[in-house]
């Protein structure tokens, strides 16, 4: 467990909920539809906040979902241990900080890819045609860590750089619980700073950015009210703190997405290729428009896992791998517990 007290906040950040706001929503805060002013912040800042983008019951759904992924009772999660019946549900969510592809098993989860605010946004900063490649949900207790800085991208190569993440705060995000710092127009450099392992126990991701040309002091929070999403560049240096609140959530469903032209080389170890050029993650999902490639059909490349601890980061090839297999031995032995 951490300490319940932050030790490295700068004077310039309250503790108090949503005291980043000063008197009135910060810059970036939106109501839709978009227009061109916001598209234009999100070029310049590299992120921005749409509020009430997920209705209440959008919001009760995602909960319930979480408590029943997290119980193991929308199937077989690698990682996730099958609660008993008499394990409260507050047993169970502390036991996980994030679940990788969650839309995988739970049908809202997957509705929840395409929100109509989700798909106003992203057909106005990536364009018409926008695939979805992921999902994490972050459960994140009071006590667990943050995710040190980093760069999406860094880990979801996208071939245009148009990976964009959407962030579905399902409790109200504060400094205090551990929401989300990004350092506004960090993205514009075009670059991915080198990662190094990381050992602050404040964060789970082992690996972090370096070397970029900014420090801790240009970050800004992002405090969001439960139902808000935060749209962010996948060249964005962003990370978070831990949760330091005394008891409570900072739950967020975070989903992935790209232009639907590029190809995606992600996860491809197990793929043999000619040619690193032509190699394209086909597990996706269209959330608009059309998919130039849809000949090449969907392959199931990933299932539902447990992020394990100290392993952040955007997934790897490993771990999905054993996911599907895991996912796969269940299925089998559940088919043959039918068929004797
Ligand atoms: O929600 C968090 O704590 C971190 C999320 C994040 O870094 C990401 O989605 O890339």
């Amino acid at each position: 467990m951490l300490e319940a007290q932050p030790t490295s906040f700068d004077e310039r950040v309250s503790l108090l909920p949503f005291g980043s706001w000063g008197a009135g929503r910060p810059a970036g805060w939106f109501d839709l539809p978009m227009t061109p002013a916001k598209v234009q912040f999100y070029k310049d800042n590299g992120f921005l906040v749409v509020e009430d983008g997920a209705d209440p019951d959008v919001l009760h759904g995602l909960i319930r979902e979480t408590v029943a992924l997290c119980r193991g009772e929308r199937g077989p999660i690698k990682g996730v241990t099958p609660a008993n019946p008499n394990e409260s549900d507050d047993d169970v969510m502390r036991r996980y900080l994030c679940i990788h592809f969650p839309h995988k098993l739970s049908r809202v989860m997957y509705d929840a890819l395409s929100l109509p605010a989700i798909v106003e946004v992203l057909t106005h900063v990536i364009g018409p045609n926008v695939k979805c490649m992921q999902s994490m949900l972050f459960i994140k207790a009071s006590g667990k860590p943050g995710q040190a800085w980093h760069q999406d991208e860094f880990y979801i190569p996208t071939r245009d750089r148009s990976l964009t993440g959407a962030w579905i705060a399902m409790d109200d995000a504060t400094v205090e619980n551990g929401c989300l710092w990004v350092i506004p127009g960090s993205h514009k450099h075009g670059v991915l700073w080198p990662q190094h392992q990381q050992r602050d126990p404040r964060f789970d991701c082992a690996g972090e950015a370096t070397m970029f040309p900014y420090t801790d002091a240009d970050a800004v929070p992002v405090e969001v009210k439960a139902g808000s999403i935060v749209f962010f560049n996948g060249y964005l240096l962003h990370r978070s703190l831990p949760n330091y609140a005394k008891s409570g959530y900072r739950r967020a469903l975070v989903n992935h997405y790209m232009s639907a032209e590029s190809l995606l080389p992600w996860h491809w170890g197990d793929k043999p290729y000619g040619s690193i050029a032509g190699l394209d993650y086909r597990d996706i999902v269209m959330i608009a428009g059309k998919d130039p490639y849809a000949w090449k059909g969907i392959e199931e490349r990933a299932a539902a896992h447990v992020r394990p601890s100290g392993e952040g980061g955007c997934g790897n090839i490993e771990r999905n791998i054993e996911a599907l297999k895991f996912r796969n031995m269940v299925l089998l032995a559940e088919d043959d517990d039918h068929d004797h």
